[in-house]
């Protein structure tokens, strides 16, 4: 195979609607519909890949994570850059390419975390193996978690029901100032046993902040995210008067970012007590996230792999890297509810048995996109060669 048929020929962006089963709410805002942004990537030589970027509807959980930011991103910048980089430099025939031609964009991470899927669903039927392998997993059966996002305590309790009913034995708890005391009680005093942690998705201050030492009895493994989006700093300085672990979310956009909370929290003494949610689309795609995952492996900073409400397609891809021996703790993989959405993009749903998921030797992501839903829940917004 010569490098030019294995080259990018063409890029097509489709906006898909995606509607969920029951609304979810955090700290910023309740979700009812999604309508989120697939890149389709073609080589010369034939193959299709298929990236999701789980966007939100609007910036509120960080910045251009939202559809609009990322479908300028994508036309304007990141596409250009992979056309512009093949006109001068030959055919991008693997990730280090592809993220050569964008170096140049600042930013707009989620919009080249989704050309970068649909570059490693291209490689990974290139050589027939799944992702899993050519990321270097180890570990193909491990448990899972669910994120509950309640509007009320009775809301959190039932979801929470339903999840441990479901057979999940982590679970992941929305809160915010006023709400958070309340549900953790309610939902620890009925699941004594479960892995339970919190997220705060940036909704305290350094006013506020000091009502999270109410849930240090409460045997929670980790405190997501509770102040600025944009924030290391105040995260690391409050981490030593908290028993409860901190866990970084929206803050981390790559590996030097990992590298500056170690830092400051090693300056707290209080590196035992970093957590790091790895989402692979806010620090710019799977390599990156490989990256910091190998990282904190090495500092003894525990790692999981958030969620984004992703399609069943995207949560593939995220199952896929929780094999990573790296990542030691159950991550945001599968709905509490069941499934997230009513009608998704894959053929089977995903499945986990008494809250443990299994990734098999099947290529790519081991699941099969069913693309006539893929083309009958939404459009083709733009496309583009990436060749002359
Ligand atoms: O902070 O982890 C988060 C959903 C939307 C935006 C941010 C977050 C979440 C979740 C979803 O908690 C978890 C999942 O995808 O299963
Ligand atoms: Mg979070």
């Amino acid at each position: 195979m010569t490098n030019d048929a294995m080259g990018l020929s063409d890029a097509s962006v489709r906006l898909l609607r995606l509607t969920l089963r029951a609304p979810f709410a955090t700290s910023f805002g309740t979700y009812r519909e999604l309508t989120r942004p697939f890149v389709v990537l073609r080589t010369a030589d034939g193959l299709v890949g298929v990236g999701e970027v789980p966007t939100l509807p609007d910036p509120a959980y960080k910045a251009e994570c939202d559809t609009p930011a990322v479908l300028t991103s994508l036309r304007a910048f990141v596409l250009p850059a992979v056309a512009r980089h093949q006109a001068a430099h030959g055919p991008i025939v693997d990730v280090a390419d592809l993220r050569a031609s964008t170096a140049g964009i600042k930013g707009a991470l989620f919009a080249k975390s989704g050309v970068e899927g649909a570059l490693w669903d291209i490689l990974a039927q290139r050589s027939a193996r799944p992702l899993w392998r050519l990321w270097g997993g180890t570990r193909t059966t491990f448990p899972v978690g669910v994120s509950i996002g309640g509007r009320t305590v009775d809301e959190a309790v039932a979801l929470a029901d339903n999840a441990v009913g479901l057979g999940y034995r982590r679970l992941k708890v929305k809160i915010w100032p006023g709400f958070d005391l309340a549900p953790v009680a309610a939902v620890r005093e009925r699941h004594p046993d479960v892995l339970l942690q919190v997220d705060a998705n940036s909704a305290y201050d350094l006013a506020t902040w000091p009502a999270l030492k109410a849930l240090d009895p409460f045997d929670l493994l980790l405190i997501e995210q509770p102040l600025f989006d944009d924030d290391l700093v105040f995260h690391a300085e409050i981490a030593p008067h908290l028993r409860t672990p901190l866990c970084l979310d929206e803050s981390v956009h790559s590996l030097r970012d990992a590298q500056a909370a170690a830092h400051l929290w090693r300056r707290h003494n209080a590196l035992d007590r970093l957590i790091v949610n790895i989402k692979p689309p806010r620090v710019g795609g799977f390599a990156e996230a490989i990256a910091i995952a190998d990282f904190c492996r090495g500092e003894g900073i525990r790692t999981w792999i958030g969620g984004m409400l992703d399609s069943a397609w995207g949560k593939a891809f995220n199952l896929n890297l929780n094999a990573l021996a790296a990542v030691d703790l159950p991550g945001d993989h599968f709905s509490p509810t069941g499934a997230y959405f009513g009608e998704d993009v894959v053929a089977t749903p995903l499945a986990a048995t008494d809250g443990t998921y299994s990734l098999g030797e099947g290529v790519s992501t081991g699941v099969a996109l069913d693309w006539e839903r893929f083309e009958r829940l939404g459009e083709t917004v733009f496309e583009r060669r990436l060749v002359d």
